[in-house]
C-alpha cells in the first residue's frame, strides 16, 4: 500500500542519504533534529560501524538518545566544538536558502550548532520549498516562561502568536522554555523579522535561520536536487 505519507518518508530518506556525500573522511558532525535527519543519523551509524571516525554534536535530547543508542560517539553539550558539517532538516526554505525551523521545538540548539559549523547542509522533501517563509507554516519562537503572556502580547505586533501546547500543558523545550507558533504574513525579509523578534525581551531564539544554510538537498518528484543560494 502506498500513500502520501510513505512518499514523503521516501523523499526524506533520499535527501538524508544524499547528505552522506557531503561528509569529510572523518571529523565532527552536527546532528540535527527531526524525522528527516533520523535517516541521516542511521547512515552515520552505519559508517561508524564500518570504522569511520566520526563524533557528533547533538541539537536535542531526542537526537542524543537516538544517536547514542546507535553507537555514534558524541561530544558534550558545553562546546566549543570544531564542527566540520551540520546536517539538519527544515520546515520551510526559500530561494535564498533562508529557513524556518523549530517544528520539533529544537530551534535554539539547532541554531547554536549550525552557527558553530563550517558548513550547514539541510535535507528535506519538496513540500518544504516555498517562495516566501511563512507561506505554509508559522514561525516557531522559543520564549522564557517568565512573563510569557506579556511576551505573547508583544509578538502579536508581528502576527498571530499561539502558545504551543502538549496536551493540556504548554510544550517545553530541552531548555525548559516555552514555544510560540507565530502565523505571519509571508515575508521576503526574514532577517528584518528575526531582528524585530529578537528585540522583544523574553524571546530566547527564533526559528528563522538566515545565512545559515550552505546547501539544501531536496527530494521530490523522482529527483534529488542540490540547491545553493541564488
Ligand atoms: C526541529 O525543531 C526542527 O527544526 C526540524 O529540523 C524541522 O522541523 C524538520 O523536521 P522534519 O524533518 O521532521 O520535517
Amino acid at each position: 500500500v502506498t500513500g502520501p505519507n510513505e512518499d514523503q518518508d521516501e523523499n526524506k530518506k533520499r535527501a538524508a542519504l544524499e547528505a552522506v556525500k557531503e561528509l569529510p573522511p572523518s571529523g565532527v558532525l552536527g546532528l540535527g533534529t527531526g524525522s528527516t535527519v533520523r535517516f541521516f543519523i542511521e547512515a552515520v551509524a552505519d559508517l561508524v560501524r564500518q570504522g569511520r571516525q566520526f563524533s557528533g554534536v547533538c541539537t536535542s535530547e531526542a537526537t542524543r538518545a537516538h544517536a547514542s543508542a546507535l553507537g555514534i560517539p558524541l561530544l558534550g553539550d558545553d562546546g566549543p566544538w570544531d564542527i566540520d558539517v551540520t546536517v539538519d532538516g527544515a520546515d520551510e526554505f526559500d530561494d535564498a536558502l533562508s529557513l524556518s525551523k523549530g517544528g520539533g521545538g529544537a530551534l535554539t540548539r539547532e541554531k547554536i550548532v549550525s552557527f558553530a559549523s563550517k558548513r550547514t547542509v539541510i535535507v528535506c522533501d519538496a513540500t518544504k520549498r516555498v517562495r516566501l517563509l511563512g507561506e505554509k507554516r508559522p514561525v516557531a519562537i522559543e520564549i522564557l516562561a517568565f512573563a510569557h503572556a506579556t511576551t505573547l502580547g508583544h509578538l502579536g505586533a508581528h502576527g498571530q502568536p499561539k502558545l504551543r501546547m502538549r496536551g493540556a500543558v504548554p510544550a517545553r523545550t530541552d531548555g525548559n522554555n516555552l514555544l510560540v507558533d507565530l502565523t505571519i504574513a509571508p515575508t521576503s525579509d526574514p532577517a528584518a523579522l528575526d531582528r524585530a523578534l529578537h528585540a522583544i525581551p523574553g524571546v530566547v531564539e527564533t526559528g528563522l535561520f538566515v545565512g545559515h544554510a550552505d546547501l539544501v538537498i531536496v527530494s521530490g518528484g523522482g529527483t534529488v536536487e542540490r540547491v545553493v543560494a541564488s
